[in-house]
């Protein structure tokens, strides 16, 4: 089999979305998901002008060493754009696979090491009280875990708490909104919310909590201390990680499970904090690490160090990208829990796919390869918009962590 074609899609049902699609001489194509979110066209350009003329002609079966092509080949490695683009090429080889052998991904991963996937939905509200009443409709819909935020009060807006609920979209159209960032009314806001979550819901369900890497490592430290009695399943991107070893710190002080890595795009950026032990979950998602290929690598290497999976899985990954996710985290022993933000329906039905929720868990389905496709004629309804993700200043002005 060789690879004929291959193009960049755009398109935006509700956000913007880049999908790569690779065509073969046999009929067959696949699709990998491209989307880097507010820096879309970089990764479209990436692709259309640099590593799309050298698949041409290759043996789409040969995926990985294409992806040893384009990583240890290539003079610049690594970053947020070049593995976006790698992980598109990589998703839409494994599709392919997938397709011509006629079975889905997850079996040419290893099979089925579980019967579904756990996953935890997005709770947000303006204040506590609202976030109590999200928190209860997730476990009302089956959900077995839930991420839950709050407006802080005095703070007059937060990023990650919608105006939208189920659909909200951390992206905004236009020039990137600023929002304002208090750490001390956020940790003392924090631990109320999960003490009345906990005396709400009781000790079943699980708590997640995500601090978009705005805290110190002492900061974090006392947060996850503070939230030991409400025993969350983990908190998430405490501290920014250019700094592994910061978390040592953190580590040192509290038994709160630590989760990190949504922005991480290849095993280098994780390698102190698994290899010391330093985080309990590994947040890499399929496209921004590179592909499966390179995410089943980190896999391996965090499970020798009692680290589990809790791949990315908010709106701005496609549903391409959600079911690659779905068919790693079925296959690999050390699973964890996913991430499940629902996305527009209109996205659903550009996208349509054979991945479901049931019960709080998600089944990739049995359709051949990924078992995504792409309406094209739809998706050229919505043509892409500038958006962008809000920066963040603290009370005084001061340029602060994203
Ligand atoms: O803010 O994907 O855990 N999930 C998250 C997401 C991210 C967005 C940024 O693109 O932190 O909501
Ligand atoms: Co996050």
């Amino acid at each position: 089999m060789k690879i004929t074609d291959a193009k960049v899609l755009i398109t935006s049902p509700g956000r913007n979305f880049v999908t790569l699609k690779i065509y073969t001489d046999e009929g067959i194509y696949g699709l990998g998901d491209a989307t880097l979110n507010g820096r879309e066209l970089a990764v479209a350009s990436y692709l259309s002008e640099h590593l799309i003329p050298c698949l041409i002609g290759r043996d789409p079966f040969q995926h990985e060493d294409t992806w040893q092509y384009f990583y240890r080949g290539a003079y610049w490695r690594r970053g947020p754009v070049t593995m976006a683009a790698l992980g598109a090429i990589d998703l839409a080889l494994w599709d392919i696979k997938g397709k011509a052998l006629n079975t889905p991904v997850y079996n040419l991963l290893g099979g089925k090491s579980r019967t579904g996937v756990m996953v935890y939905g997005h709770a947000n509200g303006k204040d506590l009280e609202e976030t109590v009443d999200e928190v209860g409709k997730y476990i009302a819909l089956g959900y077995r875990a839930v991420r839950a935020q709050s407006g802080i009060p005095g703070i007059p807006s937060t990023y990650g708490v919608a105006k939208g609920k189920f659909h909200y979209e951390p992206a905004e159209k236009g020039l990137p909104p600023e929002n304002i960032w208090s750490t001390e009314k956020y940790l003392l806001h924090v631990p109320k919310l999960f003490e009345a979550l906990r005396l709400k819901f009781g000790d079943d369900v699980h708590l997640l909590h995500d601090s978009h890497h705005r805290l110190s490592p002492i900061e974090a430290a006392r947060l996850g201390k503070s939230l030991e009695p409400y025993h969350l399943f983990w908190l998430e991107d405490a501290v920014t990680a250019e700094l592994q070893e910061g978390f040592r710190i953190v580590r040192q002080h509290t038994t709160t499970p630590l989760a990190l890595g949504e922005v991480f795009n290849t095993i280098w950026d994780a390698q102190t904090v698994i290899s010391e032990q330093l985080i309990d979950y590994i947040r890499m998602a399929p496209l921004h690490a590179g592909g499966l290929t390179h995410l089943k690598k980190v896999a391996s290497f965090a499970e020798m160090y009692h680290v589990l999976t809790g791949c990315h899985g908010a709106t701005d990954l496609s549903p391409v990208s959600m079911a690659a996710a779905l068919h790693f985290d079925i296959s690999v022993n050390n699973f964890g829990i996913q991430e499940y933000m629902l996305h527009t329906k209109q996205t659903d039905e550009v996208f349509p796919h054979s991945y479901h929720f049931e019960a709080g868990f998600l089944h990739p389905g049995d359709a051949p390869g990924l078992g995504v496709d792409y309406d094209e004629k739809l998706a050229s309804t919505f043509p892409y918009e500038r958006a962008y993700l809000p920066v963040n200043r603290k009370l005084d002005g001061t340029m602060f962590d994203w």
